[in-house]
C-alpha cells in the first residue's frame, strides 16, 4: 500500500508510520509540529526526550534502510493538502491531525475555536482532497469514544437500531460529547458520513478509547524512534498521568469519586487496529465506525491498581480524590460493544500488571525529567469554580 500519515510526528502518528514501513507499505507523513508549538506555548513538555522530525525519519532510514518521507504543512491549508493527497497517490489515508485535548479545548474561547477549526477545516480539507484527487483511496479516521459521552444504555459501534412511532431504521448512534474537542470530533463523523455518502468515498472512522504505553517494536529500536509521553494535565491521558504520579512519589489525581468508566487501549493494539482496518478497506461509498478500545475501566479503579504495581515495585503511593475539574458524570453506566476489530482478526493486548510495572519501569528511566508543578489540573469546564492554583 501507499499509505499517507497525517499527524506523523504525534503520539500515534510517528509509530504508526514505522510500522506501516516496516510492514513494506511506502509511507508519505505530514505534520505542521502544531503538538511542539503547543507544549512550548504551555511550558510543559514530553517525558520521553525527542528529536526532531527530519532527526526521525532520518534515524529510521539509518536503522531500517527504509524510507519515509515526512512533510511540513498545515491541513487546514487547503492546497498544501489538495497537494500532498495528489502527490502522494495513496491507497490509504490514516488521519490522526488534529488537536487532541478536551482540557485545552476548554480553557477558553480562543482555544476552543481554535481547536473546532483546526480539526473541523482540516478534516474538511481532507475530504475535498480525496474527493478531488484520491477519491479510490481510504480514509481511516480517528475518532474517539467521548463522541458517545456515557448514555444510560449499550453503545453500538456507529449506528443503533431505531423503533419509532412502528417503523424501523438503522440511524446514527447519538451523540453527547462532554467537552468542545469531543465536539469537534462528532462534527468530523458528520462531515465523513455525508462525504462518504456523496462522494463514494470508502471511510472508516475509528472510534478509539484512552491510550495508554510509551513502546512498540518499532520505538523500542533505537532512542531517536521514541514517540512522545505527556503527563501535564491537557496533554497526558489518566493512565500515562497515574504513572508518571507514581514514579514522582505524586498522589494519584483521582478526579472526583473516580466512577468515570471508559474504554483503554495499549499503544501497541492501536497499531493493529489502524493496520487490520487498512488492509481490509470498505467498498466506495461505504462509511464504517470501529469502537477502537480493548477493555474498560474506572478512574479510581486504575488509580489503585496503579497504587497496588507501583507499592510492589518499591514505589508507595497513595491515590488521592480531587475536585473534579470537568462537568462530566461520575458514577454513570458504561457498556460499549467493540466486537468489530476483534472479527477482523484483533488479538489484543490487555493491561496485566506485568504491562503496569513495566510502563512504571520506562517512566522511571526519565524520572529526572518530570516537573512536578504539573500534576494538578487547573483548567475548571466551568469558570465559575475557579480556585487559586495550588
Ligand atoms: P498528537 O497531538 O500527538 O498527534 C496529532 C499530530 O497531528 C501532532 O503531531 C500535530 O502536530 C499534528 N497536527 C494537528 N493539527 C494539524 C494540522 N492542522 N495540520 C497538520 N498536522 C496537524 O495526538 P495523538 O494522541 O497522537 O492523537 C492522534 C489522534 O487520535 C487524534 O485525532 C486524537 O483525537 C485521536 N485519539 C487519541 C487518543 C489518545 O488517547 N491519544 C484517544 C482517542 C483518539
Ligand atoms: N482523569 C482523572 N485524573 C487525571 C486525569 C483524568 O481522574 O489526572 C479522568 C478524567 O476526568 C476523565 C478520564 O480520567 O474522566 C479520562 O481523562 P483523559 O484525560 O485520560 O481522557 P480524555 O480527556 O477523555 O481524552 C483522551 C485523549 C483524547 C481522546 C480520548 C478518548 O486526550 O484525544 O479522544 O481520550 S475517550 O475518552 O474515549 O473519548
Amino acid at each position: 500500500m501507499r499509505a499517507l500519515v497525517l499527524g506523523i510526528d504525534g503520539y500515534l502518528g510517528w509509530p504508526t508510520a514505522m510500522r506501516f514501513s516496516a510492514a513494506g507499505h511506502e509511507v508519505v507523513g505530514v505534520d505542521n509540529l502544531l503538538r511542539r508549538r503547543l507544549h512550548e506555548e504551555r511550558g510543559t513538555d514530553s517525558l520521553v526526550p525527542l528529536v526532531a522530525l527530519e532527526e526521525r525519519v532520518a534515524a529510521w532510514r539509518e536503522l531500517t534502510g527504509r524510507h519515509i518521507e515526512a512533510r511540513i504543512g498545515d491541513l487546514t491549508d487547503p492546497d498544501f493538502t489538495a497537494r500532498v493527497v495528489s502527490d502522494a497517490r495513496p491507497d490509504v489515508i490514516v488521519h490522526y491531525a488534529e488537536q487532541p485535548s478536551a482540557p485545552f479545548s476548554m480553557l477558553d474561547q480562543q482555544r476552543c475555536v481554535f481547536t473546532q477549526v483546526n480539526n473541523v477545516v482540516g478534516t474538511l480539507n481532507v475530504l475535498f482532497a480525496m474527493r478531488d484527487h484520491a477519491p479510490a483511496a481510504h480514509l481511516v479516521k480517528l475518532g474517539t469514544m467521548g463522541e458517545y459521552g456515557t448514555p444510560n444504555i449499550d453503545i453500538e459501534e456507529g449506528f443503533i437500531d431505531i423503533e419509532h412511532n412502528g417503523r424501523r431504521d438503522r440511524l446514527p448512534y447519538p451523540k453527547q460529547p462532554g467537552s468542545f474537542y469531543h465536539l469537534s470530533k462528532v462534527h468530523d463523523s458528520h462531515n465523513c458520513m455525508f462525504a462518504s455518502r456523496t462522494w463514494r468515498l470508502p471511510v472508516t472512522e475509528l472510534n478509539q478509547g484512552i491510550v495508554y504505553g510509551i513502546r512498540t517494536d518499532e520505538t523500542a529500536l533505537d532512542d531517536r524512534l521514541a514517540t512522545r509521553f505527556d503527563y501535564d494535565e491537557c496533554f497526558g491521558t489518566v493512565l500515562n498521568r497515574f504513572c508518571v504520579q507514581a514514579v514522582a512519589g505524586h498522589r494519584l489525581t483521582v478526579y472526583g469519586e473516580g466512577g468515570q468508566t471508559r474504554g483503554y487501549l495499549n499503544i501497541r493494539d492501536t497499531l493493529n487496529c489502524v493496520m487490520l482496518s487498512a488492509l481490509n478497506p470498505p467498498a466506495p461509498g461505504d462509511y464504517r465506525v470501529f469502537n477502537q478500545f480493548t477493555e474498560r475501566f474506572g478512574v479510581l479503579e486504575l488509580a489503585e491498581r496503579v497504587a497496588r504495581v507501583a507499592g510492589g515495585l518499591g514505589l508507595p503511593v497513595e491515590v488521592d480524590h480531587i475536585p473534579n475539574p470537568r462537568i462530566e458524570r461520575q458514577q454513570h453506566y458504561y457498556h460499549a460493544r467493540h466486537t468489530a476489530l476483534l472479527e477482523l482478526g484483533l488479538r489484543p493486548a490487555l493491561l496485566t500488571d506485568e504491562v503496569l510495572a513495566g510502563m512504571i519501569d520506562a517512566v522511571s528511566r526519565h524520572r529526572d525529567r518530570i516537573d512536578a508543578g504539573r500534576m494538578l489540573p487547573r483548567i475548571q469546564w466551568d469558570p465559575r469554580d475557579l480556585r487559586p492554583p495550588d
